[in-house]
C-alpha cells in the first residue's frame, strides 16, 4: 500500500455555494447510545460486537453496554470497530470497563455539535480502529469530508510508563486506488502541538476538521485511537461527505493547513 502525499490533495478554494449536496453522513443519532461501560475480556486482535448486557451480579460489575458496530440505516452510514492489543494492553484492554461506542455522555464535552449523540473512545488499553462504510464518490466533480472532534485536555503521553507505545490519534482516508491520506496523526506529539496554531490549544473543545477528497471515486474513513487512561478520551460527531467545501463560521479563523486538512476552531 502506498501512502499518498498530502500535497496532492491541497484544498485550493472554499466554495460559497449554498447548494451543497450531502453524499453521505452520520451524526450517530440513529444507533443506540449509552453513557455506560463496555466490557470485553478478549485481549486479542478482533472485531467488536455490540453489547447490551445488564449486570448478572451487581458485585461483579460485569454489565456491558456499547454500540460499536452499526449497519447503515436512517440516512446514517455504518461502521465497525476493531480492538488491537499494544504493549500497554496488559490484562486490561476493554475488560476493565471502558466507555466506547455511540455515546450520550455530554457532561465533559459540553454537548454534541449535532443532536444528542456522538461516538466516544477512552481508556482502550490498546488500539481501537473504527472504520466507516466506504462512500461512493462517483459522479461528484468535487467532494469534501467534514467531521467534528473533541479531544480531552489531559496529559497525553509520548511514551506510556516510560518505554511503552505513546498515546495516539490517527484519522485516515483510504481511496479506491488503495492510497491512504493521513488527515491527523498525533503519534509522538501532543495534540495541541499537532493541531491549531502555537499558543492556541485545541484540547477540551470541539474542532471541525475538513479535507478535500476531490478526484477520488471512493473513500473509507478510519479513526484509530491508542490510549490507556480514562481521562484520555475523544468524541466524534457530525461526519459529513459533501460535494461542496464546508464554509468556515464567520468568526472562525483558518488556524492551520496540514496538507489537505483545514482545522477550524468551532465556537459553541
Ligand atoms: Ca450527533
Ligand atoms: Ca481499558
Ligand atoms: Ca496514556
Amino acid at each position: 500500500m502506498k501512502i499518498k502525499g498530502l500535497s496532492s490533495l491541497l484544498l485550493t478554494s472554499i466554495a460559497t455555494s449554498a447548494q451543497a449536496a450531502i453524499i453521505a453522513s452520520t451524526s450517530f443519532e440513529i444507533p443506540t447510545g449509552y453513557d455506560d461501560d463496555y466490557r470485553d475480556p478478549d485481549l486479542t486482535d478482533h472485531v467488536l460486537a455490540n453489547a447490551a448486557n445488564p449486570e448478572s451480579n451487581p458485585l461483579a460489575e460485569d454489565s456491558s453496554f456499547g454500540t460499536v458496530a452499526f449497519t447503515a440505516s436512517g440516512g446514517e452510514i455504518g461502521f465497525s470497530t476493531r480492538f488491537v492489543p499494544t504493549d500497554f494492553t496488559g490484562t486490561n484492554g476493554l475488560s476493565d470497563g471502558d466507555e466506547i461506542g455511540v455515546s450520550t455522555q455530554a457532561d465533559d464535552n459540553g454537548g454534541f455539535t449535532d443532536g444528542v449523540q456522538g461516538f466516544k473512545m477512552e481508556d482502550v488499553d490498546g488500539t481501537l480502529i473504527t472504520t466507516f462504510d466506504t462512500v461512493d464518490l462517483t459522479g461528484f466533480s468535487a467532494s469534501y469530508l467534514s467531521l467534528d472532534i473533541w479531544v480531552n485536555s489531559t496529559g497525553w503521553e509520548l511514551e506510556n510508563s516510560g518505554a511503552l507505545m505513546g498515546d495516539a490519534l490517527k484519522i485516515t482516508a483510504a481511496f479506491e486506488d488503495l492510497s491512504v491520506a493521513t488527515l491527523v496523526d498525533t503519534t509522538g506529539e501532543d495534540p495541541d502541538d499537532v493541531w491549531g496554531t502555537p499558543g492556541a490549544p485545541v484540547e477540551g473543545e470541539w474542532t471541525q476538521l475538513t479535507a478535500d477528497l476531490s478526484g477520488h471515486t471512493s473513500v473509507t474513513l478510519a479513526v484509530e485511537f491508542s490510549s490507556n487512561a480514562g481521562s484520555e478520551e475523544i468524541y466524534l460527531d457530525n461526519i459529513v461527505f459533501s460535494d461542496t467545501a464546508p464554509i468556515p463560521e464567520p468568526t472562525s479563523a483558518l488556524l492551520s493547513l496540514i496538507g489537505s486538512v483545514f482545522l477550524i476552531r468551532r465556537r459553541r
